[in-house]
């Protein structure tokens, strides 16, 4: 089944997912979305969840780089991106990256460019969507800076014993979530003294060159309406799977809501509520339908 991944070039959490499909080798479809709304064509999908990246294999989308992991070591086992010895620790390093690591390093590089830099746009739309505003951010760039850089001191420190990655020889979702925090940074600060720190340290910038030498694997670029048609063709993994404790029973009309998001929810039939993750069953305007899946932490289920 064909691999999909939705996303846009300046995203973090999109280089995280390509980083894993470069060390998958995975052959795959690129649709690139916009990185602000609107975003017709992955909303069409997603019926409403429109953060970067999503993944789409066949009529199954996958929400959250969380999900999306879990998809792609589904669909291609070897190498494991949850490698002994840590194994599941690798997410919960990953959920740090993800949370306050991820709002430190990007806030940091997005904070310490010149006024003008960013697109009027953009600043609208992750203050709609997410409260952002620049003159805080600004007053809140030393600090985030020095969260940045305290996180890559301790990396650098867990590097020295001469490990290749962070959990031993092989690389999993831990390093490829550090990994994409920096590149942020150094992409969009080089220069600054909080990147220039970042750059002195010797360990750290040596497995940054290993994780980044993974590449993208092999993608092939597509359309919105590529995607679109790729997913009325194909037949959802329909499985139920809701826990008694839950309080919900499979079939029941729900709304999916991300924690923290002023994006719209998204609502289904649900088929899966769990630690495992969540999945809703969706119809396609004009025909067909498909399976939203998503993590369970950081989303919120709510009665349709
Ligand atoms: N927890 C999500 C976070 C995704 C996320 O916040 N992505 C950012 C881009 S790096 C985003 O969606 N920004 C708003 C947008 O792209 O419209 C994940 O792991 O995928």
């Amino acid at each position: 089944m064909e691999i999909v991944l939705h996303h846009y070039p300046m995203s973090p959490f999109a280089e995280l997912a390509r980083v894993a499909h470069g060390l998958k080798d995975l052959d795959y479809r690129s649709v690139i979305i916009p990185s602000i709304m609107p975003k017709p064509g992955l909303v069409a999908l997603t019926g409403g969840y429109a953060r970067t990246p999503v993944l789409q294999i066949g009529a199954d989308l996958y929400c959250d780089t969380a999900k999306i992991i879990d998809a792609l070591e589904a669909h291609t086992p070897r190498p494991s991106l949850y490698p002994a010895p840590l194994g599941d620790l690798h997410r919960m390093l990953a959920g740090w990256a993800g949370a306050a690591q991820f709002t430190a390093h990007v806030g940091a590089a997005l904070g310490s460019l010149p006024p003008g830099a960013l697109p009027q746009a953009f600043i609208d739309d992750r203050k709609a969507r997410f409260g952002l505003d620049m003159a805080s951010l600004a007053r809140a760039t030393p600090h985030l800076a020095s969260q940045a850089v305290t996180a890559a001191t301790w990396l650098d420190a867990v590097l020295a014993d001469g490990r290749a990655f962070v959990g031993g020889d092989a690389a999993g979702h831990a390093d490829l979530a550090f990994y994409s925090n920096l590149w942020f940074v150094r992409g969009r600060a080089a220069g600054t003294p909080a990147e220039q720190a970042i750059a002195a340290l010797p360990n750290l910038s040596a497995w940054y060159d290993r994780v980044a030498a993974f590449g993208h694997g092999r993608p092939v670029e597509a359309s919105a309406d590529d995607a679109l048609a790729l997913a009325r063709a194909a037949t959802p993994d329909l499985g139920e799977d809701v826990d008694a404790s839950s309080g919900f029973t499979a079939g029941q009309r729900v709304k999916v809501r991300t924690d923290g998001s002023g994006d719209a929810p998204v609502e289904g039939q649900l088929l899966r509520l769990s630690p495992r993750g969540i999945a809703v069953v969706r119809d396609l305007d004009g025909g067909g339908h498909v399976v939203v899946n998503f993590p369970r932490l950081g989303q919120m289920v709510l009665p349709a």
